[in-house]
């Protein structure tokens, strides 16, 4: 029964097969987004084949491999971490599947290995989180920063990181302690607490998410001390939980990430299939918000 199911051919957009291998369900930004993929690929008729990585790229690899003998009509994946994919994805060339990257970039010098990429740009996310702080801060001469970073090797990692260094450069806002917390509440709540022992001297708490920001808020509490007040906190995503403690002043500024990518993804998927030309990087439009806008904000917002 070697038969390469080829019954997208003739441009029928309908009834396509897609492997969806997800990073994990780490934090609130992901949990909508994978409901957004979900619900998307439903509306579109699109049957979809989902796979949870819990964060490990090995288990994402051996997803995709799965896809490739399965024979499914497109890929698409959230790459964990930028690098190391260039094996597995020539094995999905090689079989003519087409891959989408969503959400998260890889880092190869091979970009025939996906078709394109559908995401934010964590740089301009991290510049606008800097920007921010600048002008909050302006007038004080130092102002300490501890950020609590993404997963290591992460685009949004790398990039948010990039892009706020790059807006506070040469100015008196520094960097005084960074490490992963790896996305999560857990994981940002333990190392803002280790950062709360070695320093006496935090301004300011940089989340790349606002898990992580929601976690250090129960570890600044806990040390006795008032979250957006003694210690402003910015934080990217701007799913509900977050825009809740941004509005309760305990976050000060979350520069929003958006994770419904679902029906853009499902749109690429079909025209992908059909051998359609779709543009090699496809941008999502974000916003930021301060406490007065996550007022208003709050009751429309979906996630
Ligand atoms: O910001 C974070 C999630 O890749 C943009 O992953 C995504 C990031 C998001 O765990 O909350």
């Amino acid at each position: 029964a070697a038969c390469g199911s080829d019954d997208s051919a003739g441009g029928e957009p309908d009834g396509l097969t897609m492997g969806f291998a997800q990073v994990g369900a780490e934090s609130g930004w992901r949990t909508a987004n994978t409901k957004s993929v979900r619900e998307a690929a439903q509306r579109a008729g699109v049957e979809l084949k989902f796979s949870d990585a819990q964060q490990k790229q090995e288990n994402q690899i051996k997803a995709i491999r799965s896809y490739v003998q399965q024979r499914v009509d497109v890929i698409a994946f959230s790459p964990v971490v930028e690098t190391g994919w260039d094996t597995v994805l020539l094995e999905a060339q090689r079989a003519d599947i087409p891959v989408i990257l969503t959400d998260r970039a890889i880092d190869s010098e091979d970009d025939s290995l996906y078709e394109t990429f559908l995401g934010s740009d964590f740089v301009a996310e991290g510049r606008k989180a800097g920007e921010w702080l600048l002008q909050e801060t302006e007038g004080e001469d130092s102002v300490a920063v501890v950020e609590l970073e993404g997963t290591t090797g992460a685009a949004p990692a790398i990039d948010r990181h990039t892009g706020f260094t790059e807006a506070i450069a040469g100015s008196g806002v520094e960097i005084i302690a960074s490490q992963t917390g790896d996305f999560t509440r857990s994981g940002g709540k333990q190392v803002m607490e280790a950062f709360l022992k070695a320093h006496d001297d935090i301004d300011v708490v940089y989340a790349h998410n606002d898990d992580m920001g929601l976690g250090a808020i129960e570890a600044i509490e806990a040390a006795g001390l008032t979250p957006g007040e003694d210690i402003r906190i910015i934080t990217v995503d701007a799913v509900r939980d977050g825009m809740q403690a941004l509005a309760d002043g305990k976050i000060n500024f979350i520069v929003e990430c958006n994770p419904l990518l679902g029906d853009q993804l499902m749109d690429l998927a079909e025209r992908v299939v059909a051998g359609e030309e779709v543009p090699k990087r496809v941008v999502v439009e974000e916003t930021t918000f301060t406490q007065e806008e996550a007022r208003q904000a709050l009751p429309d917002r979906q996630y």
